[in-house]
């Protein structure tokens, strides 16, 4: 089954490939070809230091570099590999075909040691998104390997200013470097291996960190959390923010309320503000998630002097127009259910590992895993290995989603958005569009989609430490 796995990838990609490259197909709409090369480098982290950090990014910058396009364009990406390790890159929340999915020993082979692979798709949905590896994902995210990726909107509400604060987190050592400790079972079966620095876009979080505008203008802010394992909750000082998207689909725009505004890993937030303060003012956006001591300013919405650009705020509506997505009819739905179980203070697990009986134990200690999916712990992209669920192309899906544990799991599903239905057993009025979702410790949700983009596709917690640890399994769409 291994070689027939391998041949399979091999066969699959050129086809995607050939997929990829209609010839005389209806009128072309705009191709993007670009080049990302993932390396090792240095950066300073803080301006304010001289200290140099090895990184892993893309094309020597860090992050990655966004990249930027018109719904309904084509990305041809090619991927040359400059990293010590095999890689590949996954495009989070985007309805790619599964051969573009960037999944290594499912949708393709890993990128060798200087290697190169190319990805194309359509983008078929506006929104903010992002990108980064799944190959060791616990540690080729943790040490710098994401970008954001932003599809703009046919019609975008009009905006003054539109900025992406990418949050993530490093462990550093006292010489400024990355604490070389990845995959800890440690880690794996607690809260995931969190950084001691925090940062936005790649620099040290602090008050220096600025959006800088002027006063009457209309901001809109995509938050993107590219953390490993880190919460966020932010809180912004003097302004009404609006919440206009989340994971890049637009819903119906409502204030965000005092408890903060929470972004687990994997999630994207869009907000609207109209800044009305006065010129020369200073707001924090602060992380309520944070310890106090360690600060937990994370930067500062910053006015300059310049006269006001308008008294009051624009007019216009600052909804984000919805994608075009398969609505899921819950009267025809069919019901599956996905368990999870583990952790470090969690009842015992009993189960398989990748589908053999193991001892308890054994697991742990032997295995580095420490979660189940129904029953079963697998190692990350485990060749042989069952599907979570096998559905039919079209099918209408409640999926009930059970949180045994005393996580709290940002729960992941490739290739497809879901609706939020109910939590706890009680509906959920706004039934948002996700992709990542989080399930508090012992809770259970039930989620709602149209099986309809056929291929083998992830499902997993972004914490990518419990992905590493058995919390990584496959829905199969045939
Ligand atoms: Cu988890």
């Amino acid at each position: 089954m291994t070689l027939d796995r391998r041949e399979f990838l091999q066969s699959a990609a050129a086809l995607g490939a050939a997929l990829a490259l209609p010839a005389g197909a209806a009128p072309a709409r705009k191709t993007q070809s670009i080049d990302l090369v993932p390396a090792e480098f240095r950066v300073q982290l803080d301006p304010a230091s001289p200290a140099r950090t090895a990184v892993w990014s893309y094309n020597e910058q860090f992050p990655g570099p966004v990249l930027r396009f018109h719904r309904g364009e084509r990305a041809r990406i090619a991927v040359r590999n400059q990293l010590a390790q095999e890689t590949t890159i996954h495009w989070h929340g985007l309805r790619v075909p599964n051969a573009m999915d960037g999944v290594p020993g499912v949708t393709q082979l890993p990128i060798p040691v200087g290697g190169r692979f190319e990805y194309a798709f359509e983008l078929k949905d506006s929104g903010t998104y992002w990108y980064h590896p799944h190959q060791a994902s616990y540690e080729q995210v943790a040490r710098g390997l994401y970008g954001a990726l932003i599809v703009e909107e046919d019609k975008p509400p009009k905006v003054d200013r539109d900025e992406i604060w990418m949050l993530s987190d490093f462990k550093l050592d006292e010489q400024r470097q990355q604490v070389e400790d990845f995959g800890r079972i440690l880690d794996i079966a607690n809260d995931g291996r969190r950084g001691n620095q925090i940062l936005v876009n790649g620099l040290a979080a602090g008050p220096e960190r600025k959006i800088e505008v002027r006063s009457g203008e209309r901001l809109r802010l995509r938050l993107i959390n590219a953390a490993s394992a880190r919460f966020f909750r932010l809180s912004i000082e003097g302004h009404e923010a609006m919440y206009v998207a989340f994971d890049g689909q637009g819903l119906e725009p409502h204030p965000v309320l005092t408890d903060g505004i929470a972004l687990g890993p994997g999630m994207r937030v869009d907000l609207m503000i109209d800044c009305m303060g006065k010129p020369g003012g200073r707001f924090e956006i602060r992380d309520a998630g944070r310890p106090k001591a360690s600060g937990t300013v994370l930067g500062t919405i910053a006015y300059s002097t310049q006269a006001p650009v308008r008294a009051k705020p624009l007019a216009s509506s600052i909804a984000v127009p919805p994608n075009a997505l398969p609505e899921p009819n819950l009267a025809k739905a069919s019901d599956h259910y996905i368990m999870f179980q583990g952790g470090m203070r969690g009842a015992p697990v009993i189960g398989t590992v990748d589908g053999k009986p193991s001892r308890i134990q054994d697991i742990m200690a032997k295995q580095g895993l420490a979660w189940t999916m129904n029953y079963n712990a697998q190692h990350e992209h485990a060749l042989m290995h069952e599907p979570l669920l096998t559905l039919r192309s079209g099918e209408h899906v409640l999926l009930h989603m059970v949180n045994e544990t005393d996580f709290q799991h940002p729960m992941h599903l490739h290739g497809h958005f879901f609706r939020v239905v109910a939590v706890n057993g009680t509906a959920n009025p706004r039934r948002e569009w996700r992709d990542t979702v989080v399930m508090a410790p012992r809770s259970s949700m039930d989620v709602a989609f149209v099986a309809e983009n056929p291929g083998e596709w992830m499902y997993h917690c972004h914490i990518l430490d419990h992905a590493a640890g058995g919390m990584m399994g496959t829905i199969v769409i045939e």
